[in-house]
């Protein structure tokens, strides 16, 4: 069969048998080599820029000094089902930065949730967002706490972040086979995404090791680290002190996923019963910073969030 000259990829597509191929590469090799020379290159380029892809900005104009808040689409019980964009909300609201939301599944030039725009610049990550914010216009909530208080601060946020986070992704997203919590909060995803998604969390929490342990040891580490926040809270208002400080908004974050979204059988209660004094903190920060939770839970969002 002769092949027509043209676009490789048309070249390609009339080929039918291996057959083909061969004769082809014996009729004509110098014209296949010029069509891998250019395929190798543009498959590359196009691999290359998948991988570090640019996250699309806003088409909203904001007033200066406005965030624009990108995260994943709201609720069902929680502002996110990811405690990140819960955690720079919160912090947002608590340091009274004027703020509007985006709500889609276009993740940051990191391939997470959240990120922000903030004067035509794009930061990735909660911990950046919130560290680039009290640079620019300085901000510090933390201005009450010594420097043993800060370290303690910084420890809890990590054990939360990268400790608590992967129990909370391996429960949701590897041991819950029907995956109720997700299902609820991404019910206009499809199942194949949330699939390849699960696939990709399980993938992440083995090389992290945290997927390595059974599920009666994840829970026991789960609990362990709900233990440490509630003995660390003991009578105090907030974490660190009466007054609330930026790991607040961590341990917030966290804590309201299990009281508020997790609805499962394997962790729903579980703070309500065994960590009272943790459920009546989630509930006063809930209180303080989220008046509006209600409404936007169910999708009646009609203000420009922190004005
Ligand atoms: N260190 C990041 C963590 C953010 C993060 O892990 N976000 C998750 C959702 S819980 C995400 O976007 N995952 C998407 C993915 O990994 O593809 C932060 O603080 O923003």
């Amino acid at each position: 069969m002769a092949l027509p000259w043209g676009w490789p990829g048309a070249a390609m597509l009339s080929m039918t048998t291996a057959e083909d191929i061969l004769s082809s590469l014996q009729e004509s090799p110098g014209k296949w080599l010029v069509t891998l020379g250019v395929a190798v290159p543009a498959f590359y380029c196009l691999y290359s820029r998948l991988k570090t892809r640019s996250p699309h900005k806003s088409s909203r104009t904001v007033p200066p000094g406005t965030v624009i808040l990108h995260q994943f689409p709201r609720g069902p019980f929680a502002p996110s089902v990811s405690p990140f964009p819960v955690k720079l909300e919160t912090y947002l609201r608590l340091a009274k930065i004027p703020y509007v939301t985006e709500t889609d599944l276009n993740v940051s030039s990191k391939g997470k949730m959240p990120w922000m725009e903030f004067n035509g610049e794009a930061v990735a990550d909660s911990h950046q967002c919130i560290s680039h914010l009290n640079r620019k216009l300085g901000i510090d909530l933390n201005k009450g706490l010594d420097p043993a208080q800060r370290a303690v601060a910084r420890t809890i946020q990590m054990m939360c972040e990268d400790h608590l986070y992967w129990c909370v992704a391996i429960f949701r997203w590897v041991l819950d086979r029907e995956k109720k919590v997700i299902r609820k909060a991404f019910s206009q995803v499809n199942s194949l995404i949330l699939w390849l998604i699960s696939r990709k969390v399980r993938e992440a929490s083995l090389a992290q090791g945290m997927g390595r342990h059974s599920k009666e040891e994840i829970k026991e580490f789960l609990v362990g680290d709900l233990q440490a926040l509630a003995d660390y809270l003991g009578d105090k208002k907030f974490m660190m002190s009466d007054e609330v400080t930026e790991v607040d908004c961590c341990v917030f974050s966290f804590v309201c996923q299990f009281v508020y979204q997790q609805k499962d059988e394997d962790l729903q209660g579980l703070v309500e019963e065994r960590f009272p004094s943790l459920y009546k903190y989630c509930e006063r920060v809930k209180e303080l910073v989220w008046p509006d939770w209600d409404d936007i839970c169910a999708g009646r969002e009609t203000r420009l969030s922190g004005n």
